[in-house]
C-alpha cells in the first residue's frame, strides 16, 4: 500500500486541512500519515479560534521516523502557520525526498484576492521559496499572484494569461504548476497546469456551480495527491480530483442543513471510489 505524509494543521471543527486530507487520502486507498503543525478549535474563518502551535514537536517527530527508517511515497503540505514551519518542511523534504517519491505543495494562504488571517506578503515570498522543492504545486490564482507579486485578476483573463502565470510559477523551481479555480467565463471551472521539463500544458474543466465553499482547495489537493500516489497520470488524477470536488459541492448544495464552513465531501465518496476503479 502507498503511504502519503501530509503536513498541515488540525482545525478541530471546520472541514479543512487534516480532517479533510485523512479521510480523502484513505478513501483513495492510500495510507495517510500525518504531521500536525497546530491544533485550532476551528479554521481561521471563524471568530475567536484557539491556536496551539506544535512547531516544537516537528523536529523530534521526524527524527524518530528517521531512526525507524520510515519512508513515504509522497509528501503533501497544506496550511503552514509560520516561517519556522516553512523551514522545517524544507528540512523534512531534504530528509525524506527520494528519486521514487514526489512532493506536492499546496501553498494555502489566500483566496478571492485576499490573504487569510495571519499571513502577509513576506510569508507569500517565503512560501514561493519553499515551492522550489516541489514536484507539483497547486495554488489558486490569488496565491499565485501573491507568490509572484503580480496583480490579482479575478476574471476576464485569457488562456494566454493563465499560461504566462504557469510559466512564472514553474520558474520558481517546481516541476509542475497547477492553477486551481480557473474560469474563462464559459460556465466551466477547472484547473490548468504546466510541466516545465516537457513544456506541456494540460487542463480539466467541469461545471461552474453557482456557490463556492470553504475547504474545497484541500478537498481537491487531497484527492489529487491520493490519485497521483495510486499511480494515475496527471491528466487522469486531475479529472478524479476535480470531479470529486464538484460532486462534493453538488452534495452540499443539495443538502438541507449545509454548514457554511465546509463541504459534505463524505457524500461524494461512492463516486470517488467508482472513478478510481474505472
Ligand atoms: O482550508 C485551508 C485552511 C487550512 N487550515 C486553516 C485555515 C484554512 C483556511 O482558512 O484557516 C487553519
Amino acid at each position: 500500500m502507498k503511504r502519503i505524509l501530509t503536513i498541515q494543521d488540525i482545525s478541530c471543527v471546520g472541514k479543512c486541512s487534516l480532517t479533510v486530507a485523512l479521510p480523502i487520502i484513505s478513501a483513495c486507498g492510500v495510507e495517510c500519515s500525518v504531521l500536525p503543525t497546530a491544533v485550532l478549535s476551528t479554521h481561521t474563518a471563524f471568530k475567536g479560534f484557539t491556536f496551539r502551535d506544535l512547531t516544537n514537536d516537528i523536529n523530534p517527530i521526524y527524527k524518530h521516523w528517521k531512526t525507524e527508517n520510515i519512508g513515504f511515497d509522497a509528501i503533501y503540505t497544506g496550511y503552514l502557520g509560520s516561517f519556522k514551519q516553512l523551514d522545517l518542511v524544507k528540512e523534512i523534504i531534504d530528509n525524506f525526498k527520494t528519486d521514487k517519491n514526489f512532493v506536492l505543495i499546496d501553498p494555502v494562504m489566500a483566496d478571492n484576492g485576499k490573504l487569510y488571517t495571519g499571513f502577509d506578503q513576506k510569508f507569500a515570498f517565503a512560501m514561493a521559496e519553499l515551492c522550489k522543492n516541489a514536484d507539483v504545486i497547486v495554488p489558486n490564482l490569488t496565491e499565485a499572484s501573491f507568490m509572484l507579486n503580480i496583480p490579482y485578476v479575478a476574471d476576464g483573463y485569457s488562456e494566454d494569461y493563465i499560461k504566462e502565470v504557469l510559466v512564472k510559477l514553474t520558474d520558481l523551481g517546481c516541476k509542475t504548476a497547477i492553477l486551481t479555480g480557473v474560469n474563462f467565463g464559459d460556465g466551466k471551472l477547472g484547473v490548468y497546469g504546466y510541466n516545465k521539463a516537457e513544456n506541456k500544458y494540460f487542463s480539466y474543466f467541469n461545471t461552474h456551480l453557482p456557490k463556492s465553499f470553504h475547504g474545497t482547495g484541500d478537498v481537491f489537493a487531497s484527492a489529487l495527491c491520493g490519485a497521483l500516489a495510486r499511480g494515475k497520470d496527471i491528466q487522469n488524477a486531475l479529472k478524479i480530483a476535480v470531479d470529486f470536488t464538484v460532486e462534493s459541492i453538488k452534495c452540499t448544495i443539495k443538502s438541507d442543513n449545509t454548514n457554511w464552513y465546509g463541504v459534505e465531501f463524505e457524500k461524494a465518496f461512492p463516486s470517488l471510489i467508482k472513478n478510481f476503479n474505472k
